[in-house]
């Protein structure tokens, strides 16, 4: 019984490109960024990219097939039983005899018979640097499947460092590796911006705090024609429509409850006398006349974006 491992055979995806901050650029030619898991010199294998901006998303694209194993060893003693190698990989590494291969980015599935334990497995031999080579991760596709994918090609995000991004493969040997893998970069969209929330005072004009008589001067001052109020940076101009969110800083927005004017105290919808004059019977002591709908009560915070 043959249960020789498959050796730890970890490629990484490097760069055959010289130039590699010009080709990490192209993402359309075939000779854009790649990784030719084939060294004629058996040095690890790696591909260096360009740099990721820090805190930025990216979606790594890898697509391809190669093989761990010399295209002889896929003849001496046969495929394992039941696997089905492809015959040639994806894309050929120059320089060298391409033959059978087992293995994509993220699943092994066919091996030679003795070199290999035979079992389809995950395997991840490509391993990124975020940090220009300081350190590596594994990597792992977010549509990894439940084994390889005919266009054998997978998708990653990583976050940037604000360093360059190294691709390795590990593996032991890769004077006997044939096939390229090949990158791209990309930044993910920008996710949508959160709204900032803000809890004021309902009736606080002027967003400093408490109900005083700059709110009510703000109050009239918004229904005078002209309108007269200078913008206060950190608070909703007069009239301005905010999103009522909740009260207190918690829990949730009651029923019936919508968008809110700033300003109309009384919330009917528009600015009138009714709204400084809440306010000013506020400061004194006075209750509050009666209205209609939902409104939040003068001087509860209300929390809106
Ligand atoms: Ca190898
Ligand atoms: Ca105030
Ligand atoms: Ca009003």
């Amino acid at each position: 019984v043959n249960t020789i491992r498959v050796v730890a055979v970890f490629l990484v995806i490097s760069a055959v490109c010289a130039v590699g901050a010009l080709a990490s650029q192209d993402r359309t030619s075939a000779g854009g960024p790649q990784l030719d898991t084939y060294r004629n010199d058996n040095s690890e294998a790696s591909f260096a990219g360009q740099m990721l901006e820090n805190g930025q998303s990216y979606t790594i694209t890898l697509t391809g097939t190669y093989s761990y194993w010399f295209a002889s060893d896929w003849n001496a003693q046969g495929v394992c039983p039941g696997e089905h190698p492809e015959n040639m990989p994806m894309f050929g590494s120059p320089g060298t005899t391409n033959g059978k291969v087992g293995d994509d980015a993220a699943w092994h599935f066919a091996g030679p018979n003795n070199f290999s334990d035979c079992d389809a497995v995950v395997d991840h031999p490509f391993v990124v640097s975020l940090d220009g080579g300081a350190s590596r991760i594994e990597i792992e596709p977010y549509d990894l499947g439940t084994g390889p994918n005919p266009s054998h090609r997978y998708h990653y995000v990583v976050m940037g460092q604000g360093q360059q991004i190294i691709f390795y493969m590990e593996d032991s040997k890769s004077l006997d590796n044939y096939g390229i893998i090949h990158i791209a970069i990309e930044q993910s969209a920008s996710p949508t911006p959160t709204p900032v929330r803000q809890t004021e005072k309902w009736g606080d004009n002027d967003c400093d705090g408490a109900l005083a008589g700059n709110d009510v001067l703000r109050g009239i001052r918004a229904i005078v024609i002209p309108p007269h109020n200078p913008h206060i940076d950190g608070c909703p101009d007069m009239g301005a429509t905010v999103q009522f969110v909740t009260f207190d800083a918690g829990g949730v927005a009651p029923e019936g409850s919508g968008p809110l004017i700033w300003g109309d105290v009384h919330c009917t919808g528009f600015l009138d006398p009714a709204d400084p004059l809440a306010v000013l019977r506020y400061m004194t002591g006075l209750p509050d006349l009666p209205h209609d709908g939902f409104c939040p009560e003068v001087g509860r915070a209300v929390t809106f974006e």
